[in-house]
């Protein structure tokens, strides 16, 4: 099943509002996420589990859309050194050649981490002896992979939240605040070719946390230690796109180093409806952006393929659904807005069981002080659609006050929008419009974002 998604940002001023249809592409753009993200000079990737490697609707839509492959699990440390300086890369080895033989980028995950690290060397209590260890086993993995990896996770989650202060972990307390220098300098020096990152959760939008970060890149940079970039992990909740992200990304990027966008994913409590659904549309859409708004950030990365496998549900009962495919690999809401953010064209309206896409126009009718009308109208592509969704995301302080020809319901500034009944199916090419008001507090006119699909 496919489903179109379409996004029109509200036109800058009424005069052109009033003028402009605004219309989308209708010519043959990327139709995958990986062709779409390397038109804009970008990467996109997905974690990926040797395990599931045999099913094959999750290998095709891998090599499908994908163009970086991060291991999911492979590359940790119980994985690859079980036992003191005895290493096994069988299972990552396997992805790593899928990967090359398929040109996909691959991301290494992750070198030195508190968690998924095998009891030998929790146990460890000398400073000397666990930085030898360390360095050991960076060696000996970053150099296995040498020529293979373009991007290590060199340290992960190295902070705490709130506080911002360094987490409390074997590395910490035997080492001291030196350790991560001294892995990101192992791994320099075991391949010095792969772009080295730190990679933590949390430090997606400005807090005290990613503070700490920042100051710890500043301090590398200014002393020689070497780092290529920052992993924004990006585990995100419904709805809560961090608002400064993109000022979070250039303050990184303004210190020399590219930004990653390396685990993302938007959960949300399940069962998902077609108002959640739509909500992360625009959520995924908005992080998209938000990276192509910043020249240094270069790679964006889901963690999974499938909400089948993802890690969401495990570890948060309740919720879920927080990827771009469900769990029979149809592409969700999601999926067609951050395609269609990188500049790509969701939906083909020649396949079989095409629900029809739809594309919709938004235009400011009149204004005044406090207040404004719009009206959206929505069209129908090649194929007759039976229903449709627009989902209206309104600037702050904006309320509707009345609604017409449409049955609205409000969460917040989002506003989805459904056919009132008579205004629902759509012939082929042909339109439905509603309109609405919308009080504006401050004269803050500005127009919402408004995106659309089906049903
Ligand atoms: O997705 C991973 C899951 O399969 C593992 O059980 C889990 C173990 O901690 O790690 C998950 O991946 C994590 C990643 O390595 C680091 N950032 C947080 C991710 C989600 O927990």
């Amino acid at each position: 099943m496919r489903r179109a998604f379409t996004a029109v940002l509200g036109a800058a001023s009424l005069l052109l509002a009033m003028l402009v249809a605004v219309a989308l592409p209708a010519s043959a753009a990327p139709g995958t996420l990986g062709e779409a993200a390397a038109a804009k000079g970008r990467v996109f990737g997905t974690a990926a589990a040797q395990g599931h490697m045999g099913e094959s609707a999750y290998a095709t839509t891998l090599d499908r859309e994908f163009n970086q492959l991060t291991p999911e699990n492979e590359m940790k440390w119980e994985t690859t050194e079980p036992s003191r300086d005895s290493f096994n890369f069988s299972a990552a080895d396997q992805l790593v050649s899928h990967a090359q033989a398929r040109s996909m980028a691959v991301r290494g995950h992750t070198l030195v981490w508190h968690s998924q690290l095998p009891g030998w060397v929790s146990g460890i209590s000398s400073r000397d002896d666990l930085l030898g260890v360390m360095r050991n086993h960076i060696a000996k993995e970053a150099g296995h992979f040498a020529g293979k990896v373009d991007y290590w996770d060199v340290v992960n989650e190295a902070f705490q939240d709130g506080s911002g202060a360094r987490r409390d972990s074997v590395f910490q307390r035997v080492i001291g605040d030196g350790y991560i220098e001294e892995a990101f300098r192992a791994a320099r020096q075991a391949d010095p070719n792969a772009k080295l990152c730190y990679n933590d959760y949390n430090i997606d939008g400005q807090n005290a946390k990613s503070n700490a970060v920042y100051t710890m890149v500043q301090d590398f940079k200014a002393r020689g230690v070497p780092i290529d970039c920052v992993g924004l992990q990006a585990h995100l909740t419904l709805g809560n796109v961090p608002s400064d992200m993109q000022a979070n990304m250039q303050r990184f990027a303004a210190l020399g180093v590219d930004v990653h966008i390396t685990e993302l994913d938007i959960r949300m409590n399940t069962p998902a409806d077609s108002s959640k659904l739509a909500t992360q549309a625009n959520d995924y859409k908005k992080v998209v952006q938000a990276c192509l708004a910043v020249p240094r950030c270069t790679v964006i990365t889901v963690w999974g393929i499938t909400d089948k496998y993802s890690w969401v549900p495990d570890t948060f009962p309740g919720e879920g659904a927080a990827l771009l495919f469900d769990d029979n690999y149809n592409k969700k809401p999601a999926y067609d807005a951050a395609l269609e953010a990188l500049g790509g064209e969701p939906g083909d309206p020649g396949d079989p069981g095409d629900p029809g896409s739809v594309s919709c126009a938004y235009t400011r009718t009149s204004q005044w002080n406090n207040g404004f009308n719009g009206q959206v109208t929505i069209t129908a592509g090649s194929s007759a659609i039976s229903s449709w969704t627009v989902v209206m995301t309104l600037n702050s302080g904006q309320t509707i006050s009345a609604l017409w020809n449409g049955s609205a319901g409000t969460s917040g500034n989002v506003v989805t929008v459904k056919p009132v009944g008579w205004n629902s199916t759509l012939a082929a090419g042909t339109s439905a419009s509603f309109g609405f008001t919308a009080s504006a507090p401050g004269g803050n006119v500005s127009d919402p974002s408004v995106t659309c699909g089906t049903p």
